[in-house]
Parts: structure tokens; C-alpha cells; sequence
């Protein structure tokens, strides 16, 4: 899909949205969200890369309310531009280095991206069109060495990783340029959201498309190669990235949602409610291993196995399903300790009471569902 230059933007009349990272997962959901859910005009910022990745929307090409521009979070003078260029009145980012494991390797780049690329969008914003409504993708990993469980909006911010720390101070600078300009910015603590879509090196799209080719392997008659995985006693709290989308309109739409709020001031100016928005924890409420997580992607494949050893030397073990295997075919999955981290995140759990009451947010997927639906589009892959 052609990346139009800056100058080449067509500035539509109707309410304009800007969202950033459309080839990830989230930047690309969003924009499905918007078309359906809204009739706004939708302008992608994508990077120019050697090799053109734009397979999660690659169906948005004949899209006449899509239009996909340069951008990267990194070069503060062409987000000016940009802001200058496009008027948005929505910029919702969801660029940045996603990776957790990577950040250790790419501490800078991962600081320069999510943290300080955050201010680059907060400073075009307050200088060039300040009515402009701002969503920043902040993440459960602010958390971290989690104090208590489930994690609510009062959790202290206990990063693990140069990717955590990435984003809670993003945090603080979207809450500084709310409070020091009347900025309508906000940063949700987003728990794991997975899909389809998600990049195959985080371990739910890892086991998936292991599963698949396992599942493939063994009815075609191929040799069965097992998964290698790091710590798998991890707890996550897994969404349908999907329904996050939902979430993130909701708040950046407050007053439309909670009708309950009085919401003083609000006409004459947007603005004047930036003092009663908040930034809002979502995910499910719901906690499963890593473990939990295999087994339910082989269960959708109705591969059983039974868990032997512990530690490094933990693996599973095939005993039933479409095949009788041979012994050397039968280690589904095994430890590797190369993907264990530096310092991990043993435990996340959300609270999401606050903006299931207050916006009326409400996932549709559960987590079977989720895995599920996963390993089917996995399988249509092989
Ligand atoms: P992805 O890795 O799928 O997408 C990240 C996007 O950011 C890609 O489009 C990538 O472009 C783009 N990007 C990376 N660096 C830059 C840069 N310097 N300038 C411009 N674009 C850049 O991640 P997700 O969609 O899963 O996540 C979206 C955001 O939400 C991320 O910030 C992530 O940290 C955060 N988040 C995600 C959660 C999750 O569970 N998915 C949970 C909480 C927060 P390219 O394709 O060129 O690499
Ligand atoms: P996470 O997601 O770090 O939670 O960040 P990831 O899927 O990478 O890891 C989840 C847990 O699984 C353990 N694990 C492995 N992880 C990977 N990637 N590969 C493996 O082989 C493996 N084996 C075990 C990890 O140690 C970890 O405990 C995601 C990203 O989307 C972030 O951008 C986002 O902010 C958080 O979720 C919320």
C-alpha cells in the first residue's frame, strides 16, 4: 500500500483521526474499529522500511475514509508537519518498540520510541492544535513487580524491563501536558491483548502457530518440530485485542460514556474537562500460566499431552490425539532457557471494575474463544 508524503494528504472536512503503528496489531484493529463503528476520516502513520509490511492492512487499500502517511516517532520536525498537515482532532498512538525481551538489547531505541517519542507527539499537539484529543498506549508492564493483586489505578508504577520504564514515563509526560496545558491526553494501562495479528515472537502467537504446525505435521505425515519456550509459570491477564479498541474510544470519549459524572464546563470548550478524565486499567480480571495457555491451543486441536520434569528440564509429553507418534516425536514443548528475560514480570492481573462502571466497556471474547480463534487462523496458514 502506497505511503503518501505529508503534503500529499487530502484534509477531509469530517472529524479526522490520526492512529500511529496501522501495520501492528493495535493500529490496525483501530482502524477497522473507527470505519465500523464511526464515520470519521482515518489518516495511518507507517514507516517507510526496506520491505514493505503491511499485511494487517493490506485489506484497507480501496478504502476511500483510509489514507496512510509517513511518520515516525522518533523525527519531532515531521510530526509538526504532520499536525500542521492533517488536523486531527483524535491522535491515537500505537507506535512504538512492543517488545519486551528486545528492550534489554535496545534500551535506547526503546526509550527514544515509546518515551520520549510520546513528548514529540504531546509538544506538536499543545503548539499546533491543542483541541486535539490524545491517547497514549501505556501498558500493565508500568506495574511490574506488582505490591498486590488484581492491579488497579492506584498500583504504584514498578517497571522490570527498559521497556516498562519506557512506559511510565510516557505516563508522566501525558499527565504533565494535561495538567500544564489543558490537554484532553490520556494513557491506558493495557494488559496483554492478543489476536491473529500479533507479531509471531510474543509467546501466545509463538504457541498458536507452534500448535498449528504440530497439528499439520502430524496429519500430513511431516516431521513434528516442538515449541521452545521460556518461563511458562509467567501469570498474564490475556484480551482479544479487538475488544481493546472499544476501550481506548471509550476513553477517549469520557463524557459520551459516563453519564453518571457531572461533567462541569463541558460545552463550550473540550478542554475544559481535562481535569476530570482519567486514565483507566483494562483487561479481563481473568489470570492463567503460560502452561494454561499450551494446553488450551492443543485442546483446540484435540492434541493432549501430560507435563513431565520441572524447571529447565519441564516438557510435555504427547498422549493422545490425531496419531499414535514415535517416541522421538512425542517432546511437544520444551524449556529453553535462551527466552527466559533479565528480570521477569512473574504475575499481572487487572482491575477493570472502574471503567466496566464508570465507560460501560465489556469484552465480547473469552479467553477459550481467544485461543481458539488463534490456532483456527493459524491452521488456515500451514
Ligand atoms: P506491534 O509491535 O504489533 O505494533 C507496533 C507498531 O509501532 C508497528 O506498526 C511499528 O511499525 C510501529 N513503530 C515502532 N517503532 C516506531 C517508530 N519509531 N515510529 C513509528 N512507528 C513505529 O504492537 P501492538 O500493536 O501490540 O502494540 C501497540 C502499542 O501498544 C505499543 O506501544 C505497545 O507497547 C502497546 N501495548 C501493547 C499491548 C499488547 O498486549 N499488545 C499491551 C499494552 C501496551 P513497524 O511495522 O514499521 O515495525
Ligand atoms: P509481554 O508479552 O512481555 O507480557 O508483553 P510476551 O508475549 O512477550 O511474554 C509474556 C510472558 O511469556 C513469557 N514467555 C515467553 N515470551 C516470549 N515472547 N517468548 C517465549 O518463548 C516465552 N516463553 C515464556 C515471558 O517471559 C512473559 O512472562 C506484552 C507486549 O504486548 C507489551 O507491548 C505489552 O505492554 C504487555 O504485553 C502488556
Amino acid at each position: 500500500m502506497k505511503i503518501n508524503n505529508i503534503q500529499d494528504i487530502r484534509c477531509p472536512e469530517s472529524t479526522v483521526v490520526f492512529v500511529t503503528g496501522v501495520t501492528g496489531q493495535d493500529g490496525s484493529h483501530m482502524v477497522d474499529y473507527l470505519l465500523r463503528e464511526t464515520s470519521v476520516s482515518i489518516i495511518g502513520g507507517a514507516r517507510r522500511l526496506s520491505v514493505e509490511n503491511h499485511t494487517n492492512i493490506k485489506h484497507l487499500e480501496n478504502e476511500p475514509r483510509f489514507q496512510l502517511v509517513n511518520f515516525d516517532l522518533t523525527d519531532s520536525h515531521s510530526m509538526y508537519k504532520l499536525m500542521e498537515r492533517v488536523q486531527p482532532d483524535y491522535f491515537i498512538n500505537f507506535a512504538g518498540q512492543s517488545f519486551v525481551a528486545a528492550s534489554w538489547d535496545l534500551a535506547d531505541q526503546t526509550l527514544e520510541a515509546n518515551s520520549k517519542g510520546v513528548l514529540n507527539c504531546l509538544e506538536a499537539i499543545q503548539f499546533v492544535k491543542p483541541s486535539c484529543r490524545f491517547y497514549n498506549a501505556g501498558s500493565s508492564e508500568e506495574f511490574g513487580n506488582i505490591e498486590y493483586e488484581p492491579q488497579d489505578e492506584k498500583h504504584p508504577l514498578r517497571p522490570r524491563s527498559p521497556y516498562g520504564s519506557s512506559k511510565a514515563g510516557a505516563r508522566h509526560h501525558v499527565k504533565v501536558y494535561r495538567e500544564s496545558y489543558g490537554l484532553y491526553a490520556v494513557q491506558g494501562w493495557l494488559f496483554n491483548h492478543e489476536g491473529p495479528r500479533r507479531g509471531e515472537e510474543f509467546v501466545t502467537r509463538k504457541i498458536t502457530k507452534g500448535v498449528a504446525g504440530i497439528f499439520d505435521s502430524i496429519v500430513n505425515n511431516k516431521p513434528v518440530v516442538g515449541i521452545e519456550l521460556g518461563n511458562i509459570d509467567a501469570v498474564r491477564d490475556w484480551s482479544d485485542a479487538e475488544d481493546m479498541m472499544d476501550a481506548v474510544w471509550r476513553m477517549l470519549n469520557q463524557e459520551k460514556y459516563n453519564k453518571d459524572h457531572v461533567w462541569l464546563n463541558y460545552p463550550p470548550h473540550p478542554n475544559h474537562i481535562t481535569n476530570q478524565i482519567k486514565d483507566y486499567v483494562v483487561g479481563s480480571g481473568e489470570k492463567h500460566t503460560i502452561r494454561d495457555f499450551i494446553n488450551e491451543a492443543f485442546k483446540v486441536v484435540g492434541i493432549y499431552g501430560d507435563w513431565m520434569e520441572k524447571g529447565v528440564n519441564e516438557y510435555l509429553w504427547y498422549s493422545s490425539g490425531p496419531k499414535i507418534l514415535s517416541s522421538n516425536e512425542c517432546k511437544l514443548v520444551t524449556i529453553n532457557p535462551k527466552f527466559y528475560r533479565p528480570a521477569e514480570v512473574n504475575v499481572l492481573r487487572a482491575d477493570p471494575r472502574k471503567i466496566r462502571s464508570e465507560l460501560g466497556w465489556l469484552p465480547k471474547t473469552t479467553f477459550e474463544n481467544l485461543v481458539e480463534k488463534m490456532v483456527t487462523k493459524d491452521l488456515t496458514m500451514m
